[in-house]
C-alpha cells in the first residue's frame, strides 16, 4: 500500500468524520489503494463510531498523549508513506497530494508550514497569540539555527513522513513534543527534508478547547531542543534533563540519551507520558 493517513484523536466528535470524509474522498482520486487510520486515544464521546462509520480504520492507543496516539496510529499504519493531520478539522486535507508528491520525490520528510515565514497562512483565530508569535517561530529558529533544518514552522500538525524513515527515528516522546523530535531527529540522521506552505484555519471544535497545553507541551518541547544539543550539555543540568550520550552529529548518527521522566523507551510503551 501506498499512502496512510494517520489522524490522532482524543474526544473529536465534532470533527472527526468531517475530518475522515475529506481524507477519504482525496485519497480515493489519487490512489485507491490506501486507507485513513484514526488513533484513538481512549476518546469517551464515541469519537471511535464516528469514525468507524465514515470509513476510517480505527486504531485504539490506551496510553494517553499525542506522541502515543501518532506512534500506535503510524506502527499500524500500512502504507508506505503516511501523512498526519490533527482531528479538529484546523488542516486542509485536499493538500494531501502536495504532500504525497514531494515524498514520492525523495523526500523522507514534508513538514506543512503555517507561518506566512514559510509560504503558510494563519486564518484568523487560528492559532493562539503566544504560539503565533513566540512558540512556534522561537522553536523553529532553534531547529533551523541548532539543527540546520530546513523548516519554519516545527510544531506544524500537518506532515508526512515515509515509513521507513519513521522506523529510524525510534522515537520516545509520548506528549507533544513528538512533533519535534521527529524533525530534529530527522535532521541527526540526515534525512531529506522538504517544506510545504499550508493554510490553518480556526478548528471546528464546539464542546471543548485544543488539548495543547501552552507551557507544559511549551517546556517538554524546549527540553527536547537542550537534550539533543551537545553545546546546551550544561543547560541540560541547570534544567534537570538527563544527557547521557555522545555529541556526535551528521547523516547516520543518533546521539545516545536518556529522556529522563517524559518519554519511554520504544518497547515500553505505557509509560507516564508528558
Ligand atoms: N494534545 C493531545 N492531543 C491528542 C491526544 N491524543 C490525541 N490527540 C489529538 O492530537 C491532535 C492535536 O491536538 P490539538 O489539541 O489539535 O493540538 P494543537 O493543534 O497543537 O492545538 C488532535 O487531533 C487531538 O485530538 C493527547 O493525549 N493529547
Ligand atoms: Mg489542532
Amino acid at each position: 500500500m501506498q499512502l496512510s493517513v494517520v489522524i490522532p484523536c482524543l474526544n473529536e466528535s465534532d470533527t472527526i468524520a468531517t475530518c475522515v470524509d475529506k481524507a477519504r474522498s482525496t485519497i480515493a482520486e489519487i490512489d485507491s489503494e490506501s486507507e485513513v487510520v484514526v488513533a484513538d486515544n481512549g476518546s469517551a464521546d464515541g469519537s471511535q463510531a464516528l469514525a468507524l462509520a465514515a470509513g476510517a480504520r480505527v486504531v485504539s492507543v490506551p496510553e494517553k498523549g499525542y506522541g502515543n496516539a501518532l506512534m500506535g496510529g503510524i506502527d499500524a499504519a500500512k502504507g508506505r508513506y503516511v501523512i498526519l493531520a490533527d482531528a479538529d478539522d484546523s488542516y486542509d486535507f485536499r493538500q494531501i497530494p502536495l504532500f504525497l508528491d514531494k515524498l514520492r520525490d525523495g523526500n523522507d520528510l514534508v513538514l506543512g508550514c503555517r507561518l506566512p515565514s514559510g509560504g503558510g497562512v494563519i486564518l484568523p483565530g487560528a492559532m493562539p497569540w503566544l504560539h503565533r508569535w513566540l512558540g512556534n517561530p522561537l522553536f523553529s529558529f532553534l531547529a533551523r539555527s541548532w539543527f540546520h533544518a530546513p523548516i519554519h514552522d516545527v510544531n506544524c500538525g500537518m506532515r508526512g513522513l515515509s515509513k521507513d524513515l519513521y522506523r529510524r527515528l525510534e522515537p520516545r516522546c509520548t506528549g507533544m513534543a513528538f512533533a519535534t523530535e521527529m524533525v530534529i531527529k530527522a535532521c541527526l540522521l540526515g534525512a531529506k527534508i522538504a517544506e510545504l506552505p499550508v493554510t490553518l484555519k480556526p478548528d471546528g471544535r464546539k464542546n471543548h478547547p485544543p488539548h495543547l497545553r501552552t507551557f507544559r507541551d511549551g517546556w517538554d518541547t524546549l527540553r527536547v531542543f537542550l537534550l539533543f544539543n551537545p553545546r546546551a550539555r550544561l543547560l541540560t543540568k541547570v534544567f534537570g534533563v538527563h544527557y547521557n550520550g555522545h555529541s556526535k552529529r551528521g547523516p547516520g548518527k543518533m546521539p545516545k540519551m536518556d529522556l529522563g521522566v517524559y518519554a519511554k523507551k520504544p518497547t515500553n510503551r505505557g509509560r507516564k507520558g508528558c
